[in-house]
Parts: structure tokens; C-alpha cells; sequence
């Protein structure tokens, strides 16, 4: 979209006078646009745009977007001119008592130094961050029994550790789709890294180059694409995760953009034609919902719902299909991996096409509900791969990872034992990076610490030692299973909330 710079200046009041769902402007960095057919289309819902329906937005917008997402998702003729900025009033906005609690939290944060686990960071985002942002990030689909599953998915895999082995040194570093990394551990992709700190995802840009790891750089990113890859130091190997767009021209420009820009991979996520049901983050959609007094049965409310629930399809493609592979390998020469196949027979497919591998997960259990964990999909994958072709992992030419509730240097050994060459981590950085960098770079380092203890602890040199042999798996099909009560974890996890009554 570009900036008419000799279209007619409008004044604030005469935005300002376009201030309901019937007719609805803002301005953001001294532009106004016309977000009336928009607004049902905001993932964020309605309201918070309604909130700021004929004013200034844009302290809020830069608080959660990239600079591009306004001219990438409005159409031009959606933006109407510049603001008369000598006609603006600046409103000075009141902290809500929450906020002054939550910044009172935020003063009081343990020092990083008092951190010892991913859960520790966890039990803290949840107090720091605001309401709807963990809701967003910790929520997941229907009854949040996948995202509970991928973490208890590791509890029914337990060791068969070798001894006297000299151990002295231990070397966990790996190399993933051809790239050196520090540890079988990479940075997955998680949508809008601002709401947990205002550097988003610039924290775990450079928190991964300064210790070696690789990040996958989100489409649905609050910096745009090259904001994340500017924050990298020369020679640090990103990753790209794709949202293939119903245009696929926006596709093209942004794959062959990221492969000029030196992105060493390409994860198009495949498990996402519709987005889960997250009822928690619903409620708190709702909770910013305009209050209507209307029936809630008209034929408009009706497609209001309809339009929310359906707001990803307006660029996530939910026609994609196997067909579109080829048009894939064809526009660019990255590797190309499937984020999200849950299935033997789609990894199989994907083998068959040449793809350089396949993720092996449910979506933080934020998709398809009682899709199974990434760890048994693992299981069972490679089973097939060596009845059936003749296959072992880990293996070069075709990659499996897994991702999805792991929160220890053990859970990741379990993985790579079991045949996966690296495991994403998505929520626990994200979680960590309410501190910063320095937060992130402690939850790596932290990794690292877990990683040298157990490596020794199991007679493992290096990452090559760790095979089949050191886990017993087979109560991973089981589903239910005794294991020690994880308070720390369970703590983290909250029950669903069930509808209540309006406050008269
Ligand atoms: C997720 O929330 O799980 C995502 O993958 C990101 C996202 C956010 C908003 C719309 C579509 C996808």
C-alpha cells in the first residue's frame, strides 16, 4: 500500500466521528484506514479495534504488530489518507488497577539466577504477562487434553543408561538439515513474540545466536521477516515457518525474499486449515466483544461467528494439498520440511516427494484435539520406515523432529534416542523471554546444563551414542499411566472455565 502524500489531510475530528461498528477508522503512525469489514476478520477480536474505533491506535497496534500487517491484510483502498496531525489531541490513557498489580509483579521478578527450570519461567509468565496474553499463548484446543498429553507423552519412556564409559567430555551438538547447532534443540515458530516483551522476537534471535541455536522465524510474527533476520549475527543459520497464503503470490515473494536473505530452511505448517478451538482464548475474545443486547441468533450474528471462527482462513489457505508440494520445490531450492504430520503414511508420502523432512506434531495440542503427541507419532513412524522401506533414523536425507511439551534436556534425549534429529521448543522461550534476551539465553543455558549432566548420567559421548537401545518406549501407545504427580507442571495448567452469569 502506498502512501498518497498528496491526497487531502483529514482532520481527527472527522475520524473521530467514524467511531462504531457501522463506520469504523483509526489511525495508526498518522494514517487512517477504514477497518469497518476488518474488524470481524482481527484474530484479536472485535473490540479491542472498537476500543479505539475513531482514535489514535497506534501505541497499541506497535505493542502487538509488525509495521507491514496493516498493508498486508487491508486492501488498498482501505486506507484513506493522512492524518492532520495539528488537529490531533493527545489522550493520556489511565493503568487499569490490574495493570498497576501486574507491574508490581513484574518489579518483583526472582533473579534469573533463582530460575533452575523451563517450568520455573512458565509459573512466572503466567503471573507477569497480561491475561490475554497467556491466554494466547498457554490455551490450547477443546478440553487442553493434547497439550496435557505432550508433556505426559515423555513419563512412559524411561532409560536403560550404559555405564563405565568414559565420560569425562560430552559433546550434544548436532547438525539439523545440513546446519551446526549447539543441541538437537530448535527455537519453533510462535505468533507474536511482542506480547511477552516488547523485543518479541528479537529476544530469541540473538539469544539463539549467542548460543548456537537455530530459530524458526514465524510468519505471523510481530517484527516483519526482515526485522528478525536484520537482529541475526552474520553466519547464524534461521529457519522459516510458512502460512502458505490463498495468494500465492504473497507465498512466492516472501519464500524467495527468505532464501535471498540466507534462510536455511523452509517448515510449511501443514495442520492448520482451520484454527483449533482455544476456549480460553476465546473467553478472553469474548471478554473484548462489544456487549450486545441484541439476539444473539440473527442472521449478522450468525455470520459474525461464523467469520471468527473461519478469521484464519483469510490468509492461511485451507486448500492447500499435496498438489501444491511441486509448486513449492519449484520456487525456491531451500530444504522444505511439513510442520505437522501426524500420520505414518503422510511422512511416507512426504519421503516420496523428496521433502527434507516432516514434523511430527500436534501444534502445542492447540489444532485437532486428542491428536496424538509428537514423541508416539515418532514411535510409530519409525516403525513403519524400517518395516516397511527398510529405513532407520536418524537419517540425513530425511529428517524427523518432533515438538510439543518438552521441558527438559531428558525429554529431547528421549526424541533424538528414538530417531528424531532435533526437538523444537515454541512456548517455554516464549515464556522466558518475559525477562528478555537474558531470559532466553538462561532458559538455553539452562538446557545446556541439563544436557551435560544426563548425557554423562547415560553413558553418552556424543549425540551418536544415543540410540534406541537407551529408552524403553513401550508403554508410549498407553495412555493411561502412573506417574509421580508433576505438581510444579500441573500448576501451570488451569482447569476450563465454564460460562457465568453476567455481573448485574
Ligand atoms: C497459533 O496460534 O497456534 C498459530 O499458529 C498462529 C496463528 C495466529 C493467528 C491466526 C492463525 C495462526
Amino acid at each position: 500500500m502506498s502512501t498518497n502524500q498528496n491526497a487531502e489531510l483529514i482532520s481527527a475530528q472527522t475520524v473521530a466521528k467514524h467511531n462504531s461498528r457501522e463506520s469504523c477508522w483509526i489511525i495508526v503512525s498518522g494514517k487512517v484506514y477504514d477497518v469497518t469489514d476488518f474488524m470481524d476478520d482481527h484474530p484479536g477480536g472485535s473490540k479491542i479495534i472498537l476500543k479505539y474505533a475513531g482514535m489514535d491506535a497506534t501505541a497499541e497496534y506497535d505493542r502487538i504488530h509488525p509495521p507491514d500487517a496493516l498493508s498486508t491484510h487491508l486492501a488498498p483502498e482501505k486506507f484513506l489518507g493522512l492524518v492532520d496531525p495539528k488537529t490531533v489531541v493527545k489522550v493520556e490513557t489511565q493503568m487499569s488497577e490490574e495493570d498497576k498489580a501486574r507491574a508490581q509483579r513484574k518489579s518483583s521478578l526472582p533473579p534469573l539466577s533463582e530460575i533452575l527450570n523451563l517450568h520455573d519461567f512458565e509459573a512466572i509468565a503466567r503471573l507477569v504477562m497480561h491475561e490475554r496474553t497467556w491466554a494466547y499463548y498457554s490455551s490450547a484446543a477443546d478440553d487442553e487434553i493434547s497439550t496435557r498429553e505432550n508433556h505426559a507423552a515423555y513419563h512412559r519412556v524411561w532409560f536403560r543408561p550404559r555405564v563405565l564409559r568414559d565420560v569425562s567430555t560430552v559433546d550434544w551438538s548436532t547438525t539439523i538439515l545440513g546446519q551446526p547447532s549447539s543441541m538437537p534443540v530448535y527455537i519453533s515458530a510462535t505468533a507474536l513474540g511482542k506480547l511477552a516483551h516488547p523485543d518479541g522476537e528479537l529476544n530469541l534471535t540473538r539469544a539463539a545466536g549467542n548460543h548456537g541455536v537455530i530459530q524458526m522465524v514465524p510468519t505471523m510474527a510481530s517484527f516483519t521477516f526482515d526485522e528478525i533476520v536484520d537482529a541475526a549475527k552474520p553466519g547464524q543459520a534461521q529457519f522459516l515457518q510458512l502460512y502458505v497464503n490463498r495468494d500465492r503470490n504473497i507465498t512466492k515473494k516472501l519464500v524467495q525474499h527468505a532464501e535471498k536473505r540466507g534462510v536455511k530452511g523452509l517448515f510449511v505448517t501443514v495442520d492448520t486449515p482451520q484454527l483449533g478451538r482455544r476456549e480460553r482464548d476465546m473467553r478472553m475474545r469474548f471478554a473484548n466483544q462489544e456487549p450486545t443486547e441484541a439476539p444473539q441468533n440473527t442472521p449478522q450474528d450468525r455470520e459474525r461467528v461464523q467469520k471468527a471462527a473461519n478469521v484464519v482462513n483469510s490468509f492461511i489457505d485451507p486448500a492447500l494439498n499435496w498438489n501444491d508440494i511441486p509448486w513449492l520445490q519449484s520456487i525456491t531450492k531451500m530444504p522444505i520440511v511439513l510442520k505437522g504430520v501426524q500420520s505414518w503414511a503422510d511422512a511416507f508420502e512426504a519421503y516420496d516427494r523428496g521433502l527434507a523432512g516432516v514434523v511430527l506434531s500436534n501444534h502445542g495440542g492447540r489444532q485437532l484435539e486428542f491428536a496424538r503427541s509428537g514423541l508416539e507419532m515418532l514411535v510409530e513412524v519409525t516403525q513403519h520406515f524400517k518395516q516397511k522401506r527398510g529405513i532407520t533414523f536418524p537419517n540425513d536425507k530425511f529428517q524427523l523432529f518432533v515438538d510439543g511439551g518438552v521441558r527438559r534436556a531428558t525429554d529431547v534425549i528421549k526424541a533424538v534416542a528414538l530417531g528424531a534429529t532435533a526437538v523444537g521448543l515454541g512456548r517455554p522461550f516464549l515464556y522466558a523471554s518475559a525477562y528478555g534476551q537474558p531470559g532466553v539465553e538462561r532458559a538455553m543455558q539452562i538446557l545446556h546444563d541439563e544436557f551435560e549432566m544426563n548425557m554423562r548420567l547415560l553413558g553418552a559421548r556424543t549425540i551418536k551414542d544415543l540410540v534406541p537401545e537407551l529408552v524403553d518406549a513401550s508403554s508410549i501407545h498407553a495412555h493411561m499411566v502412573a506417574v509421580p504427580d508433576d505438581r510444579l507442571y500441573n500448576a501451570n495448567y488451569e482447569s476450563m472455565q465454564h460460562a457465568r452469569l453476567r455481573e448485574m
